[in-house]
């Protein structure tokens, strides 16, 4: 009898543990494109088509190594739709001696999964998801007795645990974080070079088709359709990226330009996220670019920050904050979405640009994620549970492990504080200096309150004084107060008054955009 390993579609890594150590002529391994993962928020069109390709050029490679892999489409007329349903009718047909399976990425998943050893005969195995650096417990360990949990030490302990840039036991060139060197504004005429793209093969394009059929009316375009699908096109991507965007990586970190969706980012999440790229190894890499004269520490330090700290570190707060982080609202944030989220229709420039790119690449970057459509969600106040829809559902590389902290903790400060040490609340003034929006705007940046002023303006005033109880005794924002105190009672009201008309204006989304009715 054989041992039975599901694959997920997000553990795409040939030496997965639930692998590792197998022999071939006693292992079945299962994958299942299934109803239920596809439709639990109504996902972006490219990341079906992504994840259901990246899993089928899987299992080919898989098969053609020799496994023998079991895979379930979506159209199998008898796909039972669910995990849970799959497995049981894969024990039917294979009558397993046992499964071995990798604790999934997100909390619902798992919680199905720990059911399996109470629902099947056989024995199950639930093994920890080794390819991530700081593993659970350690991150338990490390978070125990502390009760804000910062990531700058938390990413110490990273670089000092895998020698990333070490001299020694001190950081390279010795800070521990460049980041004042990495808020360059666009310099006239900024641009990167283009990211190779990769043509849908025939296998993606019967995705793409599948995606077209079954999920045509979910939110984003498939026309530009070309992320890697395999571990040769994702290595490829961070070839290119090495080769040519990483000097620049750090510097520009900040920076937006209109109508330039990747700038000198790196593009990997979609295929670090589905487990076809290696962040130790991509962090080694960046590395040895510092160390070859090929980039500079800011740069590199910045990269591998993002990948040891930022990522390994939100992971870790998820699970320890499950499943309530899902509910918090620290900040009672009530205002529905508005429809332009979905529509991209607004005349506020910042806004409508990164919406478009949300559209049409299920991608948009990290600036433009927290500040310009993360900060208007915060200052305008929108239901948290409505913004984490929105954010899973939009982006590529959108699993909840990764997503859920990043909106809940960093942006909407929804969890008071145990992650971000103030709200990323910002005016006008700061898209402003970090991109070239503001200028061909139908809004003035520099009016700050009546008719045409740039709405951030009046929003940000609004929320910081809507919240001084909360945010008054906050040292690093505590202080901006007294700016507010010294406007006098006119100009305040002018603020908040044309902050309440703008938020009069916006047209709650239709129902049905996240999630089925
Ligand atoms: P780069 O800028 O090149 O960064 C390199 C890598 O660092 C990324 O690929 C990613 O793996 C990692 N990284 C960078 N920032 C973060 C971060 N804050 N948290 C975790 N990892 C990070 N990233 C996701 O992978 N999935 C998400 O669903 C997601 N949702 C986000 C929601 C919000 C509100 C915000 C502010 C950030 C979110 N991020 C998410 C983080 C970040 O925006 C993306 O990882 C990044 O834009 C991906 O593009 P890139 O690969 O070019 O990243
Ligand atoms: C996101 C997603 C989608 C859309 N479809 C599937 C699927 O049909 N089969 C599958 O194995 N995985 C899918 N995924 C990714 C899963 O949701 C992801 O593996 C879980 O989030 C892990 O916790
Ligand atoms: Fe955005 Fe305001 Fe600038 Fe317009 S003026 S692009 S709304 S920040």
């Amino acid at each position: 009898r054989p041992v039975l390993v599901p694959i997920l579609g997000d553990q795409l890594t040939r030496t997965i543990a639930s692998l590792r150590g197998r022999t071939k002529d006693d292992t079945v391994i299962l994958m299942m494109e299934v109803w239920d993962e596809a439709t639990y928020v109504r996902h972006h069109k490219q990341k079906i088509a992504l994840i259901f390709s990246a899993m089928r050029h899987f299992a080919a490679e898989l098969r053609d190594a020799g496994w023998t892999v079991d895979y379930v489409k979506l159209t199998d007329p008898d796909n039972a739709g669910s995990f849970t349903g799959e497995v049981a009718r894969a024990i039917e047909r294979h009558d397993p001696r046992a499964i071995h399976v990798v604790e999934a990425g997100e909390w619902r998943v798992q919680q199905a999964i720990e059911e399996w050893p109470d629902k099947f005969a056989c024995e199950v195995e639930i093994l920890p998801d080794d390819r991530f650096i700081c593993s659970l417990a350690d991150f338990r360990d490390w978070a125990e007795d502390r009760d804000s949990l910062r990531m700058e030490f938390f990413y110490r302990e990273m670089r000092r645990k895998t020698g990333l840039l070490m001299d020694g036991d001190k950081p390279e060139g010795g800070e521990w974080n460049y980041d004042s060197e990495n808020r360059k504004p666009p310099k006239e005429g900024l641009e990167a070079p283009e990211r190779p793209l990769f043509k849908p093969d025939e296998i993606t394009r019967e995705c793409i088709d599948l995606v077209e059929e079954k999920f045509g009316d979910h939110f984003g375009s498939l026309e530009s359709f070309g992320w890697p699908v395999t571990r040769d096109q994702a290595e490829e991507a961070a070839d290119a990226f090495f080769a040519e965007r990483i000097a620049c990586f750090g510097p520009y970190q900040d920076a937006m330009v209109h109508g330039q969706d990747d700038l000198f980012h790196s593009m990997l999440s979609t295929s670090l996220n589905l487990g076809l790229l290696d962040p130790l190894d991509l962090c080694q890499r960046a590395e040895t670019a510092y160390k070859d004269g090929k980039a500079p520490l800011n740069s590199v330090e910045g990269f591998i920050r993002q990948l040891i700290g930022w990522r390994e570190y939100v992971r870790g707060f998820y699970w320890l904050h499950m499943p309530h982080l899902q509910k918090a609202n620290a900040l009672n944030a009530q205002r529905a979405l508005p429809e332009f989220f979905w529509t991209g229709e607004t005349d506020m420039r910042c806004l409508a640009d990164c919406i478009r790119s949300t559209r049409d690449n299920a991608h948009a970057h990290h600036i433009q994620r927290l500040m310009v459509l993360g900060n208007f969600c915060l200052i305008a106040g929108i239901s948290p549970r409505e913004v984490q829809d929105w954010y899973l559902v939009v982006y590529a590389d959108a699993y909840e492990w990764v997503e859920l902290p990043n909106v809940a903790a960093m942006v909407l400060y929804a969890d008071g504080g145990r992650l971000a040490s103030k709200p990323y609340a910002a005016s006008g003034n700061y898209i402003n200096k970090m991109s070239n929006y503001c200028s061909d705007c139908a809004y003035s940046v520099s009016k700050k309150t009546g008719d045409g002023a740039c709405p951030f303006n009046a929003l940000y005033w609004h929320f910081m004084d809507r919240h001084r109880d909360t945010l008054e005794s906050n040292h690093r924002i505590g202080r901006i107060y007294s700016n507010w105190d010294r406007m006098g009672e006119e100009k305040q009201a002018a603020y908040l008054e044309t902050a309440q008309d703008f938020l009069e204006t916006l047209e709650p989304a239709a129902k049905g955009w996240a999630r089925a009715d």
